[in-house]
């Protein structure tokens, strides 16, 4: 069998409830991901890592949560500001067993342009070094979990399939700031599996 990697999409302080950016019950992946952890060859995470200021943040801005504004021909939500680099915000959760993470890449830390998926920034110019770091290591089969659905797994899933991956996503394992389920169909509509953790 392909060696089969979990990615571990921001499972960050700042998405939990109580969080600056918190996912409604976004806490509640984290016994899922515990219990399947030990199923997987290969675990890997990511990290919203932004520095004070960023673009994606409403008060750069001096404008208000969930404002579109177009930046460099993007259009970009504006944000309360979340995960800033080095903040206990930005730590992955204390309950998620860590142990088992081989490799954690950070995304979203250059100033001028957000970055919602675990391999590219918004903008497709800079690389987390994800892909290169599971090509080398002959890995082909990817699983996501974490949080958002619909923004960080949704552009992390898209990305996967576009770089030629195979991509389940775990959707017990995943949890939306809004419309989970338009999220997983378009996922499902570009070729990824929908499935449960139960029947990994
Ligand atoms: C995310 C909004 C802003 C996510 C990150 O992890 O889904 N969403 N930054
Ligand atoms: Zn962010």
């Amino acid at each position: 069998m392909d060696k089969r990697a979990l990615i571990l999409v921001d499972v960050q302080n700042d998405f939990l409830p109580g969080g600056a950016l918190a996912v409604p019950d976004g806490d509640a992946v984290i016994p899922v991901i515990n219990r399947i952890l030990p199923q997987f060859e290969h675990v890997f995470a990511t990290q919203d890592w932004h520095p004070p200021h960023h673009v994606s943040f409403a008060s750069t801005h001096k404008k208000r949560v969930h404002d579109v504004i177009w930046v460099q021909g993007m259009q970009q939500m504006l944000w309360p500001d979340h995960c800033v680099h080095d903040t206990a915000g930005a730590q992955l959760a204390d309950a998620l067993h860590k142990g088992a993470i081989e490799q954690i890449f950070h995304k979203g830390t250059a100033l001028d342009v957000d970055s919602y998926s675990a391999f590219f920034d918004n903008a497709r110019k800079g690389s987390t070094g994800l892909a290169d770091h599971l090509k080398h290591l002959h890995i082909r089969d990817l699983y996501f979990a974490g949080l958002a659905t619909d923004y960080c797994v949704l552009y992390s899933a898209l990305d996967a399939l576009d770089l030629g991956f195979k991509v389940w996503v775990i959707r017990d394992a995943c949890r939306a700031i809004g419309d989970a389920e338009s999220a997983f169909k378009k996922m499902a509509h570009h070729g990824a599996k929908i499935l449960d953790s139960q029947s990994l």
